[in-house]
């Protein structure tokens, strides 16, 4: 039998996550002023609960499923590396498109815990872009190289986008967690290099103050079923794991609702089997799906929110 494209399905299909009934119920998701503030100057606010132990469990079994190489729905992945590490001492499981493959990590789209603050940081509706799957083995983890995720992303237009990361593990620098340079969403963008190769190889690239900026660096430890969410131009990266820990994560990309395609023969992405626009059309159903509509969710309650915007900061 053929497996099912949980693409093709726009809302929750499991009761793994709970829809809210009114809008009093969004409220709980709401991050603060502060943290609105922090993202503004720093480019990223973390420690933001968003699974309980239940939704890790499953969504780390679903992880380890679809990590071998021939589980049902494989094909629809639109990259697949069971090894993208550069060095041959370490791996690095690195795959795009889980959440048409597994109910999980479909579900975790419409999980209310993230809409609210995407909602928050985007300031508009905004569209699933994909997922990503990163898994770091114990003792052998392999790096992700410092980069902004935008150089990857050059085949979308305007930069409206924005990355959450969630933790599968409870992560930190001995396991390989995740660093970003506060401020440097303010950089501009950086030509991209190998994500799982030389660590540093960006530095090429930069001036020589923001070189010296990454002696600022900081390391985002958290607690599993934690997440981050960080601004497309932020320069992060995380080191290898060396611990007897694993260290997985899944990480959700999304852009404001009115992205353009702009796609060309030199930004085409990865392996080529990502869902395409012509160029200057809108990216859309049904593989870029509208997660959240904030005039239809929250009505009256819409104007009470804060954003991003109105503490003058942008994702853009
Ligand atoms: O999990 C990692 O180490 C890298 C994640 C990443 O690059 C991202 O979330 O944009």
């Amino acid at each position: 039998m053929p497996a099912q494209d949980y693409g093709l399905k726009h809302g929750l299909v499991s009761d793994l996550f709970t829809w809210p009934r009114s809008p009093k119920e969004w409220e709980q998701y709401l991050l603060t002023k502060e943290q609105l503030e922090q993202f503004r100057d720093k480019g990223f606010v973390s420690g933001i609960t968003l699974l309980n132990k239940e939704q890790v469990e499953q969504l780390r079994d679903e992880l380890e499923e679809v990590a071998q190489q021939d589980h049902p729905g494989r094909e629809f992945f639109y990259e697949y590396h069971s090894n993208e590490s550069d060095d041959r001492n370490t791996t690095l499981f690195h795959a795009l498109g889980a959440w048409r493959v597994r109910p999980g990590l479909h579900d975790v789209l419409w999980n209310p815990a993230f809409l609210m603050p995407a909602y928050q940081l985007l300031g508009s509706g905004f569209r699933m872009f994909h997922d990503q799957l990163f898994s770091k083995p114990a003792q052998h983890g392999g790096v992700v190289a410092w980069h902004q995720d935008f150089a990857y992303w050059t085949w979308t237009r305007p930069l409206q986008h924005l990355t959450c990361w969630i933790g599968l593990d409870d992560v930190d620098t001995e396991n390989g967690c995740l660093y970003y340079i506060p401020g440097s969403h303010r950089w501009g963008l950086v030509e991209k290099t190998s994500l799982a190769g030389d660590m540093y190889a960006v530095r090429e690239a930069l001036t020589p103050e923001q070189q010296l900026e990454f002696d600022q660096k900081i390391p985002i430890e958290m607690k599993r079923g934690q997440a981050s969410f960080h601004h497309p131009v932020l320069m992060h990266g995380s080191y290898e794991n060396r611990s007897s820990r694993s260290r997985r994560a899944t990480v959700i990309n999304v852009f404001a609702d009115g992205t353009l395609s702009n796609i060309n023969e030199q930004n085409r992405p990865g392996s080529g089997s990502y869902p395409e626009f012509p160029p200057g059309e809108k990216m859309g159903d049904p593989y870029y799906p509208l997660l959240l509509d904030p005039q239809r969710e929250f009505g009256d309650f819409l104007s009470s929110i804060p954003t991003l915007k109105s503490v003058g900061g942008s994702c853009s």
